[in-house]
């Protein structure tokens, strides 16, 4: 079997900078030989995407703006890949979005407001661009999602996030059921915490970062190549019998009590 993605396209959303999740999934795809396509939320990203994947070594990328609270900029996205590639092979969905005032604190005094953000970003986005993107996976494909252990189990500070993700992980479950027959398969990854963008300007990161390293089974962080390469393994024929799955990629901390 040929596990090489040549002549293969995927669609990946949320690269905000080279930090990013979405950055580490896009080399790998593109290193096993994929066509890239990038979606970012607003022009003010669209530069820095365009100026990232340059560095991409023989990549013909295509870039579109889709904010993924809007319906209409979602079909319409998918409507313009669809003229402009045609079949579309797989989707990394790594986007999600909460307040900053509902990430510390008590989960008890998270607001309406605050709650239905969080999972209309971080949660709905999958169900929508998943509807959208399914269509164009003609022969066959993959969807990943990018989850956390905190929608498994109560980590501090996650808060309205966790419950968002626990949202996510159900939404990709019932997704894999619904598109299965289609042959579009949809898993995510729960990740173990990398220094991001999002991730900037949250109080304690580097004791998150220090507890890992010293009680998480490889005893390390992990790394945005680590998280690519198992996108890579989920969006390939190489999990062509897995879908609804949730895989760490975590050095192992989730299995700890
Ligand atoms: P980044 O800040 O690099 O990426 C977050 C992305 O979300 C940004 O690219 C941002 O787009 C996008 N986004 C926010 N709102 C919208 C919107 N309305 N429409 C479209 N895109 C939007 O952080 P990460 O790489 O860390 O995050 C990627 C995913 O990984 C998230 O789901 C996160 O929860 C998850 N994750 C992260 C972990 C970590 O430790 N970093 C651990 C486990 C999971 P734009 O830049 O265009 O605004
Ligand atoms: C237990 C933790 C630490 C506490 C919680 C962190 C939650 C982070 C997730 C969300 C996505 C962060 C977020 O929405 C930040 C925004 O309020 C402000 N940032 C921005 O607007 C920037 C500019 C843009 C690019 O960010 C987004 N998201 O659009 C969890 C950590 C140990 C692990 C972690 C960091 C998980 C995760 O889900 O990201």
């Amino acid at each position: 079997m040929n596990f090489s993605l040549e002549g293969r396209t995927y669609v990946v959303m949320g690269v905000a900078n080279k930090r990013s999740i979405a950055w580490g999934i896009a080399r790998s795809l593109h290193e096993a030989g994929a066509r890239l396509i990038f979606t970012y939320a607003n022009d003010r990203f669209e530069q820095p995407v365009k100026d990232l994947a340059e560095t991409l070594e023989g990549q013909n990328a295509l870039f579109y703006e889709c904010d993924v609270t809007n319906d209409q900029e979602v079909s319409n996205t998918f409507a313009k890949i669809k003229q402009d590639v045609g079949t579309i092979h797989g989707l990394a969905h790594c986007i999600a979005f909460a307040n900053k005032e509902d990430l510390q604190g008590e989960f008890v005094d998270t607001s309406r407001d605050g709650f239905l953000l969080a999972h209309n970003i971080s949660s709905y986005s999958l169900v929508v661009t998943a509807k959208a993107a399914a269509p164009l996976m003609t022969e066959g494909g993959g969807i990943v999602t990018l989850t956390y252990l905190g929608g498994e189990r109560v980590v501090k500070n996650y808060n309205v996030m966790g419950v968002a993700k626990a949202s996510l992980d159900a939404s990709m479950k019932y997704l894999a059921n619904d598109l299965g027959k289609h042959g579009v398969r949809v898993n995510a990854i729960s990740a173990g915490p990398i220094r991001t963008l999002s991730a900037k300007g949250i109080g304690d990161f580097n004791s998150v970062l220090k507890k890992i390293e010293e009680e998480a089974p490889l005893r390390r962080t992990i790394t945005q190549e680590e998280v690519g390469d198992s996108a890579y393994y989920l969006l390939s024929d190489l999990s062509r019998g897995v879908t609804g799955e949730i895989i760490h990629v975590d050095a192992g901390y989730n299995i700890l009590g």
